[in-house]
């Protein structure tokens, strides 16, 4: 038998872990001859709904579910983890300001950087994906110093996703015709998912598709996707964003397709002006489990603007939780 690769899932009992843990265990993410581990941290008041995720678990008696750890301490949780899910965090309140949301959800995330330094696998591959992501894997970041900035992403593939999805919908197509969709900047309503480089079946998307119906319709559904399902559902997006999440992992692990790319919020290197170190979703390729940012588009006027109240905002986040930086 292969050895079993140690996977943790954070939030735990959350929704997108009730969707994300099963497709784990199924065995999606490594494919069908690769035991895992599945180590599931919670807060402790969240480990009674925990037990009952467990029971169900055990109750689809998953050939490649090797051994699931439950506990409630991170320690013990990123102890020699190959893969990481950050899903968990505290979600917004009525009444809460963002900024509230921002250094209480901080906070977690400079705890948790700090303890996979000491005890994750080297080689590990973190992905944030509780909000506010981008700023959240920052500092995961600036606290695991002994890590690879490379090891952490914060997840915009959920962005990416619904943008194919919307241009394939548009064109009567399926989402296997479309390529080179980007999402830039941060996983907000700020986010700027342009189709200037997208291509459908190898012709340039923005010739097929009115100029209106991409800033009018195309930018706005999906930077407003996630409030408008929490509208219809009355629960925020949960298994497309274990998809996402999926996806993304499956991307580091098997690399890009030729020709095409995703979208990744990875540390910047100052690629498109944009400053140094703010973890900034860019159009990445992945190769040998290296992520790469795409170089040298070209960019007009109008999508640098975006780019840049998107920098501007995670400047904003990144500022207003600087000392855990
Ligand atoms: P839930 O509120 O259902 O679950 C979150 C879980 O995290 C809870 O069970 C809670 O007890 C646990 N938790 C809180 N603090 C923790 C800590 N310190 N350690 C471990 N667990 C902790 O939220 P869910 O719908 O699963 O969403 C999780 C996060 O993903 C939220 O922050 C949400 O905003 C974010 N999202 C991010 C997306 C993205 O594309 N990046 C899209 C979906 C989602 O909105």
């Amino acid at each position: 038998m292969k050895t079993p690769v140690e996977i943790v899932v954070t939030g735990a009992a959350g929704q997108i872990s009730y969707s994300l843990l099963f497709r784990l265990a199924a065995g999606e993410l490594l494919g069908p001859d690769q035991p895992i581990v599945l180590r599931l941290l919670e807060i402790t008041p969240a480990l009674g709904m925990l037990d009952g995720v467990l029971m169900e678990l055990y109750d689809c008696a998953y050939p490649l579910l090797h051994k699931i750890v439950v506990t409630d301490n991170p320690r013990e949780a990123f102890s020699g983890v190959d893969y990481a899910f950050l899903v968990g965090a505290k979600p917004r309140k009525q009444g809460m300001l963002r900024s509230d949301l921002l250094q209480q959800n901080a906070e977690i995330f400079a705890v948790q950087g700090r303890i996979l330094n000491e005890v994750a696998n080297r080689k590990v591959k973190v992905l944030i994906t509780g909000n506010p992501a981008n700023t959240n894997a920052l500092i995961a970041i600036k606290n695991a110093p002994d890590l690879e900035p490379d090891c952490f992403a914060a997840m915009t593939m959920l962005d990416h996703t619904r943008a194919i999805s919307q241009l394939a919908l548009k064109c009567g197509l399926a989402t296997t015709c479309i390529k080179n969709v980007t999402v830039w900047g941060n996983h907000s309503c700020t986010q700027y998912p342009d189709l200037h480089h997208a291509k459908v079946n190898g012709i340039d998307a923005l010739s097929l598709v009115d100029n209106s119906w991409f800033l009018n319709e195309f930018i706005p559904t999906v930077q407003y996707r996630g409030t408008e399902v929490i509208k219809a559902r009355g629960q925020s997006s949960a298994a497309s964003a274990a998809n996402a999440a999926i996806v993304h992992m499956r991307k580091i692990i098997e690399g890009t397709d030729p020709g095409d790319w995703v979208s990744m919020a990875v540390a910047s290197d100052g690629s498109y002006g944009i400053a140094e170190g703010l973890v900034y979703s860019f159009p990445v390729t992945v190769k040998e489990g290296r992520v790469n940012i795409v170089k040298g588009l070209d960019l007009n006027e109008f999508s640098l603007h975006r780019l840049k109240l998107n920098e501007q905002e995670l400047k904003e986040e990144r500022d207003a939780i600087k000392h855990l930086l």
